[in-house]
């Protein structure tokens, strides 16, 4: 008998920072999503889409789920409830000691109040004992009605085939949505600003990068490379030295790591211009 296809769609939901990014890249074995150890990194829903010949996944991976006041933090709440409506399984990330109870509380509600099956991930499995995971297993059985819960570690690749597997078990029986080439919905122009945004995450610190915006002005591939143009747009004047750096080190630096994720992304060559400029940041993303 021919095994049917199946295709779906996936939200990977949690609080902020539980590596949900993360999981999202080593669900599609590349970088799709940019991650760094500060929380509210990811701040739209990014699709990655995987297809073998009998599943076509569509991964929604969505900002971390923070009650904060901000016009941004109602944005991405707005953006994580629609996706765990809108999908057929909600694959929810948890690290089994460090989750702010009232957000939890807030995303499982949501989640309830979808009724789409729910898998629960115990996400960082590396770090934590044997005897944490299994607590925290039983703390969050009671919290919600889980098809399963699975302890995964993204960074070290542990129970990340089994998870896709109990996901695949789940998916309805349906025709794929995209052809097998289309990794993600997202354009080269916005995961090109992403690349750059992810460095400024990592380089920069305390509160800058949350008030940075990229745009990508240009991107012109010819057959060996691409050629790149940038814009870094912070709010405030006094923002701007400490994107250049002394001497324009720090956007230099920037600008190198930037462009080694860009070259594995677009398999060749890039040459990558970055310019700095004040603007208004607070409406990028709205
Ligand atoms: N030890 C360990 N760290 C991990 C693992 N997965 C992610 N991390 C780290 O956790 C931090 C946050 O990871 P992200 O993937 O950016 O988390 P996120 O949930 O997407 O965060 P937001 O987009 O801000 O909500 C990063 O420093 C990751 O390297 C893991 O399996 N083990
Ligand atoms: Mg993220």
């Amino acid at each position: 008998m021919e095994i049917p296809f199946r295709c779906g769609n996936v939200a990977i939901a949690g609080l902020p920072n539980v590596g949900k990014s993360t999981l999202l890249n080593s669900l599609l074995g590349r970088k799709l999503s940019i991650t760094s150890p500060k929380p509210q990194t990811t701040r739209i829903s990014i699709k990655g889409i995987k297809t073998t010949d009998s599943y076509q996944i569509i991964y929604v991976d969505t900002p971390g789920c923070h009650v904060g006041g901000s016009r941004v933090d109602k944005l991405m709440i707005h953006e994580t409830s629609s996706a765990v409506l809108s999908v057929d399984i909600v694959c929810l990330l948890a690290e089994p000691t460090k989750n702010k109870k009232s957000e939890m509380y807030l995303l499982l509600e949501k989640i309830a109040a979808g009724g789409i099956p729910t898998i629960l991930a115990l996400s960082k499995s590396d770090i934590y004992s044997r005897k944490e995971l299994l607590d925290a297993a039983d703390k969050y059985s009671g919290f919600g009605n889980f098809q399963h819960i699975i302890p995964i570690s993204a960074r070290q690749g542990e129970n990340i085939e089994k998870l896709e597997q109990l996901i695949v078990d789940s998916l309805p029986i349906s025709q794929p949505l995209y052809t097998p080439e289309q990794i993600t919905t997202q354009t080269d122009l916005f995961l090109t600003a992403e690349f750059i945004r992810e460095q400024i995450f990592l380089l920069l610190h305390q509160e800058l990068p949350y008030t940075i915006f990229v745009e990508t002005d240009l991107i012109e591939n010819t057959d060996d490379a691409v050629q790149i143009d940038a814009t870094i747009i912070v709010s405030k004047e006094n923002h701007k030295p400490m994107v250049l750096g002394k001497g324009g080190k720090m956007l230099k630096e920037i600008g190198t790591r930037a462009r080694k994720e860009l070259k594995a992304h677009f398999g060749k060559n890039v040459h990558l211009n970055l310019w700095v400029k004040i603007g208004n940041t607070e409406d990028a993303y709205l």
